[in-house]
């Protein structure tokens, strides 16, 4: 089974390097990266693979079995239309990225099959030549309208067998909701004021994270997505603690000048607030402020 993962950032290396050992993967990026790639385990190992590194110019047609889309959400529908044209129309596709806008769109356009993945494994990159898994979490995957279950319990499988713990799942969308619910308490406001998440849980930022969730709550609530049992604040409050010393991806994003995931987070909490009628001044207001940001050293960054 030919693996391709295209978007070889964190994520992305971090599935390559585990299915490698099983399977036959080729990364695919905006750059060829070099063949020899490591991956550092959380118990300091270090594991090489050689791996195959293409351009979309230079991915042969129809090599993949299966593709796993790892970029960023803002980046994932471009480079996805850059391979579309060489993959079979039944070649399954597995969406990995945060927020909720992607899936919808990809699920209903692409031909083959369409998985979502939602992962709390951490990882980062160490330069070119490999990545750092730095914390075991847990991956959840199934697509949207609940039709393609075996083919998520076998690439579960797959994922668990490489050393991924995965289980397949049939509420892909809550799960994936939950996350963006979540990130988007944590996220903005840390990458806005460029703090650790731990510091969430001082003056002046604690009451900022309370009106999120508040217009978090009530949003999941019209959309009818259930809270999680101990309620969205207990949630919130506990990956605040959990990942306390975490500069968080948005944070990351920012300060290394490179776009954030703010559309695909906040976005669609923001258009199902307007379908519902409910105010959202908080998270329209983070929005506004990420979006000034992005523009700005989105307008450095072409100079
Ligand atoms: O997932 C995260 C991120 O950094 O994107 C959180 C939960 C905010 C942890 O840092």
């Amino acid at each position: 089974m030919n693996t391709l993962i295209l978007g070889p950032g964190a994520v992305g290396r971090l599935l390559a390097l585990h299915l490698a050992a099983t399977m036959p993967v080729t990364l695919v990026g905006r750059r060829e990266l070099p063949r020899r790639q490591t991956l550092t385990t959380p118990t300091g190992e270090t594991l090489s693979h050689e791996l195959d590194s293409v351009t979309p110019a230079t991915l042969p047609d129809g090599l993949a079995d299966i593709v796993h889309l790892t970029t960023k959400a803002y980046a994932a529908e471009a480079a996805f239309e850059a391979i579309a044209p060489g993959l079979a129309p039944d070649t399954p596709l597995v969406l990995w990225q945060n927020g909720y806008g992607v899936q919808p769109r990809l699920s209903e356009r692409w031909t083959g099959p369409v998985l979502c993945a939602s992962t709390t494994e951490g990882a980062y990159l160490n330069g070119d030549e490999g990545v750092v898994h730095a914390g075991r979490g847990q991956t959840v995957i199934g697509d949207l309208a609940g039709r393609h279950t075996r083919l998520a319990e076998d690439i579960a499988a797959g994922l668990d067998t490489a050393g991924l713990t995965t289980v397949a799942v049939d509420d892909i969308h809550v799960r994936l909701w939950h996350k963006l619910a979540v990130n988007a308490a944590i996220n903005p406001l840390v990458a806005r004021f460029r703090i650790r998440n731990g510091q969430l849980r001082d003056r002046p930022f604690r009451p900022m994270v309370e009106a999120v969730i508040e217009e978090v709550s009530a949003v999941m609530a019209a959309e009818a997505i259930p809270a999680p049992a101990a309620g969205w604040s207990a949630q919130v409050w506990s990956v605040v603690s959990s990942t306390a010393n975490n500069r968080a991806s948005m944070l990351q994003d920012v300060q290394a000048g490179r776009p954030t995931e703010h559309e695909a987070i906040l976005g669609p909490l923001l258009a199902a607030g307007r379908h519902h009628g409910l105010a959202t001044p908080a998270l329209a207001g983070l929005h506004a402020r990420l979006a000034e940001t992005d523009s700005v050293s989105g307008s450095v960054a072409r100079q």
